[in-house]
């Protein structure tokens, strides 16, 4: 539990121990309990000690301080912006109950705050039950356009038509949201690759985007689940739901470290406000917070 982890955290940096060998240790399993996965979780703390060999801190919270300035270096972020003048399509990938349609409609709104002109949301999730009709009362209660078919339809054609819908205006976003999918059953891989042929080859040149959704609740699975849709179709980015939780979202760390995928979004609440851009220096302060 991440509540458990935060509070042996805090014991470690109260503690009146030696930073030393056994210190480092600790810190390393406390790490991985906060879901930071063994190898990033070693060679972050094996920074740390060689930093603070160089700095010899003089108090615990300096420690602290250097570990969360490590953890803020070792995550990348991006802001992920659509071309002005391009067809962007952003894709919506995870695994079930991830977030991923809540997200979409979040960003729908975050990205028309912000000036992005024709917008369109794709229900290209023709799998689940409920699936579309979820869309679109997001598309409903934000006044934006959402382009379906019907349940049990092929969703790479759902993607294909929005573009094209966008691509009459010359320019704009498609937000699409997928069927939440296992990342070993075969069928479903391959239908995610058909929607990713047909959306690369719809989009302005650099303005596709496919981004992961992952549940801050999931835990080091998260991991194992980003590196299985990495080596699918390619991730760019990923949008981390579900922080308002006590959960600390560790996992991202790692992905960040060992799969070189940067953290685009948090995402902090049922509402569509509830979305921010990631920043590194804000995301590992947050996660030494009680
Ligand atoms: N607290 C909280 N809840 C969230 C957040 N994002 C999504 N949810 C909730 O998580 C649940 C699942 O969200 P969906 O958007 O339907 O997830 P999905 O990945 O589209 O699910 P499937 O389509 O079934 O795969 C819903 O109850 C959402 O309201 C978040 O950032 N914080
Ligand atoms: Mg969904």
């Amino acid at each position: 539990m991440a509540s458990q982890f935060i509070s042996k955290l805090k014991d470690l940096f109260s503690s009146k121990s030696p930073v030393d060998e056994a210190f480092f240790e600790d810190l390393s399993d406390i790490l991985i309990e906060g879901d930071i996965g063994g190898k990033t979780a070693f060679e972050l703390t094996e920074e740390l000690e060689k930093r603070c060999k160089t700095v010899k801190p003089s108090s615990h919270a300096e420690v602290r301080n250097i570990l969360q300035n490590i953890l803020c270096e070792s995550l990348k972020t991006v802001e992920l912006k659509p071309e002005p003048s391009a067809l962007n399509i952003y894709l919506m990938l995870g695994v079930n109950g991830t977030g991923k349609t809540t997200s979409a409609a979040k960003m729908a709104d975050f990205y028309r705050q912000r000036g992005t002109d024709n917008i369109i949301l794709a229900a290209a999730d023709t799998f689940r039950a409920a699936a579309i009709e979820q869309l679109c009362i997001h598309g409903d209660n934000l006044g934006i356009r959402v382009v379906s078919h019907k349940h049990g339809g092929d969703p790479a054609a759902v993607v294909f038509d929005a573009a094209d819908a966008l691509a009459s205006k010359g320019c704009g976003l498609v937000i699409a949201d997928t069927a939440g999918r296992l990342h070993n059953k075969d069928n479903l891989v391959r239908e995610l690759q058909k929607i990713d042929r047909i959306a690369a080859s719809k989009a302005s040149p650099g303005a596709y985007k496919k981004i992961l959704v992952l549940d801050s609740t999931t835990g080091q699975n998260a991991f194992r689940q980003a590196e299985a849709f990495h080596e699918a179709v390619g991730i760019d980015a990923v949008f981390l739901s579900k922080h308002d939780s006590s959960a600390k979202g560790g996992c991202i760390f790692s992905v960040s470290k060992e799969l070189g995928i940067p953290l685009a979004f948090i995402g902090s609440g049922e509402t569509y406000t509830d979305i921010r851009f990631a920043d590194a220096e804000r995301f590992a302060a947050d996660f030494f917070a009680e």
